[in-house]
């Protein structure tokens, strides 16, 4: 999307503004408007502030009316014309958990994972409208095609710290939530965390590398994108993924996986000599 800027931040400028916040967001989907196509996004905050702008514009004149006029001075027009998605809304409804299923290499059987789903991609849910926001199962139905276990851990659902406005105004609570989160994830013993969000990927890995540094415990448990979960099921290596340019240490994760393909040969091997 040539020209595209900032989503603007849900949290950020969405609090401080709505329909500015809403003009710019407006501004960036009639450049996917006039390229004829449908956004996606591999952050919560991008995918809130454009969904839900597009959501409110479709369906509130007055609004649109409002930020048609800003937009008329930059010779620009919302239309409502295309969907925003997020990339697991692709890679559940467009591509499709079963299509993807079937093409893994490298299924991550025994590989423990703590879900975090992050509080932009669930709620508001009467916009998001992805069912109930108490008890999503999107990324954890994901978790488990790719032949992981998503484990249960106290407070899944609660944020990460967020990595972008109260990072920036409140640094201790951000500590608190993330170590909290952290804490609890390493208690259900979980092999890593998996965020559909950059700012939550952020906030975890960057976060740790900070916890550890004023707490003197060593937090360092992996933080792996979704899409990057699903290149290790798909066989691709970590360095291939990015997984190396964590600050947090990701080696137990990688470490973890050729055991996993390891037994998961042994196990196949010794049942199909007992089914002989
Ligand atoms: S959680 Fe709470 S505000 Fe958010 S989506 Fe991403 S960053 Fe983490
Ligand atoms: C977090 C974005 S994904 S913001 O900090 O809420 O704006």
């Amino acid at each position: 999307m040539k020209g595209a800027s900032c989503c603007p931040a849900p949290g950020v400028i969405g609090s401080f503004d709505l329909v500015s916040w809403l003009t710019v967001a407006a501004r960036n989907i009639t450049i996917a408007e006039q390229m004829g196509r449908d956004i996606t996004t591999t952050c919560n905050g991008c995918y809130a502030t454009l969904q839900e702008a597009n959501f409110l514009l479709k369906e509130n004149k007055k609004l649109k009316q409002k930020v048609n006029s800003a937009l008329k001075e930059i010779g620009r027009e919302y239309k409502g014309t295309v969907n925003v998605k997020h990339i697991i809304e692709v890679l559940n409804e467009s591509i499709g958990y079963k299509t993807i299923q079937d093409r893994l290499k490298l299924p991550l059987k025994g590989l423990r994972v703590a879900v975090h789903y992050g509080c932009h991609f669930l709620k508001p849910s009467k916009v998001r409208k992805h069912g109930s926001a108490q008890n999503p199962t999107i990324l954890d139905d994901f978790v488990r095609i790719l032949g992981a276990e998503s484990v249960n851990y106290t407070d899944k659902l609660m944020c990460c710290g967020a990595g972008g406005g109260v990072r920036a105004s409140n640094l201790e609570v951000t500590q608190e939530f993330t170590q909290d989160k952290i804490d609890n994830m390493i208690q259900a013993k979980a092999d890593c965390v998996v965020v559909p969000c950059a700012f939550c990927h952020f906030q975890f890995d960057n976060g740790q590398f900070m916890l550890s540094e004023k707490t003197g415990k060593k937090y360092e448990l992996p933080v792996v994108y979704i899409t990057q979960l699903l290149g290790l099921a798909l066989g691709m290596s970590a360095k291939e993924l990015g997984l190396y340019k964590n600050q947090t240490q990701i080696q137990s994760l990688v470490d973890k996986l050729p055991k996993l393909n390891k037994i998961r040969q042994i196990s196949d091997y010794v049942k199909s000599k007992i089914r002989k």
